[in-house]
């Protein structure tokens, strides 16, 4: 099934597989950058001479550590920590942390490792990098949050800083922990470093507009591939997976540009809601009281709740994948396109299986890859860094007005980048190519290090 590479890039992948084992994610990552960077090799020697992809695919530096903490019974708790600091040739390693309790070292290597194409993409200085735990923020108490990012901190603290490393969020970390995670580095380190995480809450130096980045620019890229087949959102059917941050964000842009978005989920289960998702109820259920999608069908006797279900069976024209990693496979991009689905944008990373891409690419659907559909969070915490550099706070409108242009400059790229070598409208080639070579001439240029 999996795309033939050549044999420079073959041997490459061998050697990433073999040095990093048990890590499927990461070389599931690998390889779809390195399926497309064969013409690259061909057309700059240079990148090859100086064995570029072999360094990219090797992290700078990589911590682990443990993160010993108390639950409310009193009760010593053991997890462990991650930050991947993956590549800094364009910038500080940014990226989120992940706090689920899958997390292990090959998850934050795939996560680290397409951060650094989709930072470059964004034109934005920033390097890649991705952290977390196998924390399980699940059914655990304020405080038991708090502990554990103090916890977490305590040891992060020594290998962070606005000019070398700056986290945010990602899945089970939002705006509550960040504040935790910020309130324990200014308390250890005396220093009111604004720049030092991203994500953080208005008042105390945060962007407005970066809690709905990530969802909002997934929709600005949709609306520009649609573009591109002289087609809009207007009207369409959409189906939006998960219930976090990315999906109601994205489901709230859809809704606003007049799609209508008829079911999102948890890893529970699926709500159907055919007449148009509530998203005001699924604000309050997830963002406040922190409760399961399964609630949503006690408020609205219309929709229904299907547990375990599989929300790519609920025809739709467009698919918002905002999760986590794999959960659309070769089968259920089948279904998706069997009916009618014309576009994909990944407000997840990595949401697709390689069986599923290949469907979708074959099928010449309209699909927006992760590193550059959801590249609008890190973008606007990059624009966050910005406005804490010059002590400044802007407006909303002005944070969406340069994130939406963000968002249609990367579609801009990637879509020219994949006529450039031959394949217009693939934009996994595009945004693959264009987020390498950024990444490479720099490397090239700051010498073998
Ligand atoms: P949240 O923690 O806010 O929400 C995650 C959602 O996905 C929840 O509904 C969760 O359900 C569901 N989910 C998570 N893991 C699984 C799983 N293993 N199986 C089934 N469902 C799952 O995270 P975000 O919205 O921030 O992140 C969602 C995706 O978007 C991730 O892939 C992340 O990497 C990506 N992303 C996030 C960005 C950001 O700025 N936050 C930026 C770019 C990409 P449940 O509550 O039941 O676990
Ligand atoms: O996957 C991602 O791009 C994120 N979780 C956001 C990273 C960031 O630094 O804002």
């Amino acid at each position: 099934m999996a795309v033939q590479l050549d044999e420079r890039t073959e041997a490459i992948y061998q050697q990433v597989a073999a040095r990093n084992p048990g890590e499927s994610e990461f070389h599931q990552a690998v390889r779809e950058v390195l399926e497309s960077l064969g013409p690259v090799l061909a057309k700059y020697p240079e990148f090859a001479e100086r064995k570029i992809i072999e360094r990219i695919c090797e992290p700078e530096r990589q911590i682990i550590f443990r993160v010993p903490w108390q639950d409310d019974k009193g009760t010593v708790q053991i997890n462990r920590g991650f930050r991947v600091q993956f590549n800094s040739a364009l910038g500080p390693y940014k990226g989120g942390l992940r706090f689920h309790p899958s997390v292990y070292l090959g998850i934050i290597k795939f996560l680290g490792f397409e951060q650094i194409f989709k930072n470059a993409l964004t034109g934005m200085p920033i390097g890649g990098g991705k952290g977390g735990s196998d924390f399980d923020p699940k059914g655990k108490s304020d405080s038991e949050i708090m502990r554990f990012c103090q916890s977490f901190m305590i040891e992060l603290h020594h290998y962070l800083g606005e000019h070398t490393d700056v986290p945010a969020g990602d899945i089970g970390v939002g705006g509550r922990e960040i504040g935790y995670l910020f309130g324990q580095y200014k308390r250890i380190t005396n220093r009111f470093e604004s720049g030092v995480l991203t994500g953080k809450g208005i008042g105390w130096g945060g962007s407005l507009a970066r809690t709905e980045a990530t969802g909002y620019g997934t929709v600005f890229f949709l609306r520009e591939m649609l573009k591109v087949r002289k087609d809009s959102l207007e009207g369409k059917t959409c189906v939006v997976s998960g219930s976090g941050n990315v999906a109601i964000y994205a489901i709230e842009k859809l809704h606003e540009l007049g799609a209508k978005v008829v079911a999102c989920s948890d890893s529970n289960g699926v709500i159907f809601h055919e007449k148009g998702i509530d998203l005001d109820l699924v604000k309050r259920l997830k963002e406040v009281e922190r409760r399961r999608i399964a609630d949503y069908a006690t408020y609205h006797k219309d929709a229904k709740y299907i547990a375990s279900g599989n929300i790519w069976d609920i025809p739709c024209q467009i698919a918002v994948p905002s999760a986590t990693q794999n959960e659309i496979n070769g089968k259920d991009a089948k279904t998706l396109v069997k009916n009618g689905c014309i576009a994909v944008g990944e407000g997840a990373n990595m949401p697709t299986t390689p069986e599923g891409v290949k469907v979708f690419l074959d099928a010449k659907i309209a699909y927006g890859p992760g590193k550059a559909a959801n590249a609008g969070g890190v973008a606007t915490s990059a624009l966050e860094m910005q406005q804490n550099a010059g002590r400044d706070s802007w407006t909303f409108e002005f944070t969406e007005k340069k994130l939406d242009g963000i968002m249609t400059g990367i579609h801009a790229t990637a879509y020219e980048t994949s006529e450039e070598f031959g394949a217009a409208g693939n934009y996994v080639l595009g945004a693959n190519i264009a987020g390498f070579i950024k990444v490479a001439r720099a490397m090239v240029a700051h010498g073998l290090i």
